[in-house]
């Protein structure tokens, strides 16, 4: 009888320390070079960055000055600071995603996003994905210890969850605060996704519900087990985490299992590499079995999910 091939996936997670405001794109570059380095080593195929990785998380700051956001952008992927890192991935034989802001113009409108490449072996934008669940506000809220801009600085992202096919499977990108929300990993569940990568900056603190700050370690691995159980899938969540410029954010940079169980996890908040060996087809007995939509998903009974936004106060009625 022949044997399928096999379809293990060696990935690192490369947690970043913090970045200060003061460090270049040139030296952060420097920085993702050497967790390239190290994984080569280790003989991975893909390497998987933060959320915004090549600047200081910027949406802490209220800025009126749209030239000083506008620093933190990127026009072009790969552009001249970002070249170097496409060239050595290319050169080590390794795939790799990124967090980055994007600048980019549309019909004469500039568009910013917070976005997430997937770059294949060969050094080509396999696929990108642009933040839909923009958390925190939009205007200046001076009463918190620090803000989260994001819903000022960024556009909702316009790509919806798409999965793109590399490295022998089907890949997924979502970013950071996508990971609480179940519809983004069953949107790439009803893809067929085996892998989902994202990054994230998630500061220990929440200004709104401080109540929450003793359990941001619990919520991150909560919600990306839970997405990884019950879609079958790989999650590969990655986080920038330490101190930065004076707002400690959570580490907690971890491979998930199709199981739900995590198989490698940072002990640091620094820069951190930890891998794993991924089987891409570990998910495939729960696709045809607990988790086989096609047979126990019931879509009929889930309207609610995309006809309302918030929750309603008329309850609809329950069958005679
Ligand atoms: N970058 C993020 O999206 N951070 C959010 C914080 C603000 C809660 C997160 O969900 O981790």
């Amino acid at each position: 009888m022949t044997q399928s091939a096999s379809r293990i996936v060696t990935v690192g997670a490369a947690q970043l320390g913090p970045i200060a405001l003061a460090e270049t794109r040139a030296q952060v570059v420097e920085r993702l070079i050497s967790h390239l380095r190290e994984a080569a080593l280790r003989g991975c195929d893909l390497v998987v960055f933060p959320e915004l990785a090549l600047t200081t998380f910027f949406p802490r700051w209220f800025m009126e000055d749209q030239a000083k956001v506008d620093a933190f952008f990127e026009r072009e992927m790969p552009g001249p600071d970002t070249q170097p890192l496409f060239d050595e991935a290319k050169r080590l034989g390794l795939a790799f995603s990124l967090g980055y802001a994007e600048l980019t113009e549309d019909g004469g409108r500039l568009r910013r996003f917070n976005s997430s490449i997937l770059v294949d072996k060969q050094g080509r934008i396999l696929g990108k994905y642009r933040k839909i669940h923009l958390p925190g506000h939009a205007e200046n809220e001076p009463w918190r210890a620090f803000q989260h801009l994001e819903k000022r600085y960024f556009e909702t992202g316009d790509l919806g969850f798409p999965v793109f096919d590399g490295l022998g499977g089907r890949i997924g990108l979502c970013i950071c605060n996508d990971r609480r929300w179940p519809e983004t990993y069953r949107v790439m569940g009803l893809q067929g996704v085996e892998m989902v990568l994202l990054g994230y900056n998630t500061p220990v603190h929440n200004p709104p519900a401080p109540e929450h700050d003793r359990l941001g370690w619990f919520h991150n691995q909560l919600v990306m087990q839970a997405g990884a159980y019950q879609n079958a899938t790989w999650v590969v969540g990655v986080a920038k985490a330490g101190n930065e410029e004076g707002v400690p954010m959570i580490g907690g940079t971890q491979i998930i299992a199709p199981t739900g169980e995590t198989v490698a996890v940072a002990v640091t908040e620094e820069d951190e590499l930890i891998t794993a060996a991924c089987d891409l087809d570990l998910g495939l007995s729960y696709k045809q079995s607990v988790f086989d939509f096609a047979r126990h998903r019931e879509p009929e009974h889930y309207r609610l999910i995309v006809e309302t936004k918030g929750p309603r106060q008329d309850r609809p009625k329950a069958a005679e």
